[in-house]
C-alpha cells in the first residue's frame, strides 16, 4: 500500500505533561518549537492544564525529539 493510502495508521496522538508554561507566550513558544519538527500534524499547548497535545507521524519524528523540542524551548516535560 502506498503511504498516501495509509495515513491513518501512521498518526499518533499523545498528551504530554509540561511544567513551566504560564502565559500565552509560553504556549506560543512550545507550539512553535514542536511545530518546527518534521511529521507534526497538530500541536496544541494548554497552559492552564500544563498539557501539550501532539499529533505526529512516528515514522518521521520520535517522541524523544518532541520532548527535546519542548525542553529546548525552556520547559520541563514530566511524562
Ligand atoms: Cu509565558
Amino acid at each position: 500500500m502506498c503511504s498516501c493510502c495509509n495515513n491513518e495508521s501512521v498518526r499518533s496522538d499523545i498528551t504530554l505533561k509540561v511544567e513551566g508554561m504560564s502565559c500565552a507566550h509560553c504556549k506560543k513558544a512550545v507550539e512553535t518549537s514542536v511545530g518546527a519538527l518534521p511529521g507534526i500534524f497538530k500541536v496544541e499547548a494548554e497552559v492552564s492544564h500544563g498539557k501539550v497535545d501532539v499529533s505526529f507521524d512516528p515514522s518521521k519524528v520520535k517522541l524523544d525529539d518532541i520532548k527535546k523540542a519542548i525542553e529546548d524551548a525552556g520547559y520541563d516535560v514530566k511524562e
